[in-house]
């Protein structure tokens, strides 16, 4: 079963700022450990990290055939873009919504989340792991 995993903006800049919110590691050792538990599960993960809201919403479009399922942190557009629940409502694949941290517990404006509404589950708060979780959500929602 093939995953698109996708990261939304300023997420590249894991490990370099910030640490006491969203860890040391950087963006290419969370690359790892998704790849690393993806193969676990026997699973095929494919990572997309993303600065700009038209990118992910293209790339959950092109996801319709290609894939079976997405884990989405879409980061600050979590809590702005109609477009990414539209592309993924569109699409109509099985989606897991992850934050490293969890947005309910931090400032009011993160309490919404658009993508959420089109996600079967949701892992956050507990960093790395979450991503792991989502992904063993998937595999097996999808195997039922
Ligand atoms: O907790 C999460 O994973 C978030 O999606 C992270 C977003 C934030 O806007 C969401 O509310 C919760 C922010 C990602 C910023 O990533 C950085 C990484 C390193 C240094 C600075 C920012």
């Amino acid at each position: 079963m093939r995953i698109l995993v996708i990261n939304g903006p300023n997420l590249n800049l894991l490990g370099l700022r910030e640490p006491e919110l969203y860890g040391k590691r950087d963006y290419a050792a969370l690359c790892d450990y998704v790849n690393q538990q993806a193969a676990e599960l026997g699973l095929e993960a494919e990572l997309f990290q993303s600065n700009h809201e038209g990118a992910i919403v293209d790339r959950i479009q092109e996801a319709y055939g290609r894939f079976d399922g997405i884990v989405i942190n879409p980061a600050a557009y979590t809590h702005t873009s109609v477009a990414i629940l539209d592309a993924l409502k569109a699409v109509g694949l099985p989606a897991v919504e992850v934050h490293l941290t969890e947005p309910r517990e931090r400032e009011d404006f993160r309490r919404v989340s658009y993508a959420g509404l089109a996600c079967t589950a949701r892992f956050a708060g507990q960093g790395f792991d979450g991503y792991g979780q989502a992904l063993a959500f998937l595999a097996g929602y999808l195997s039922e």
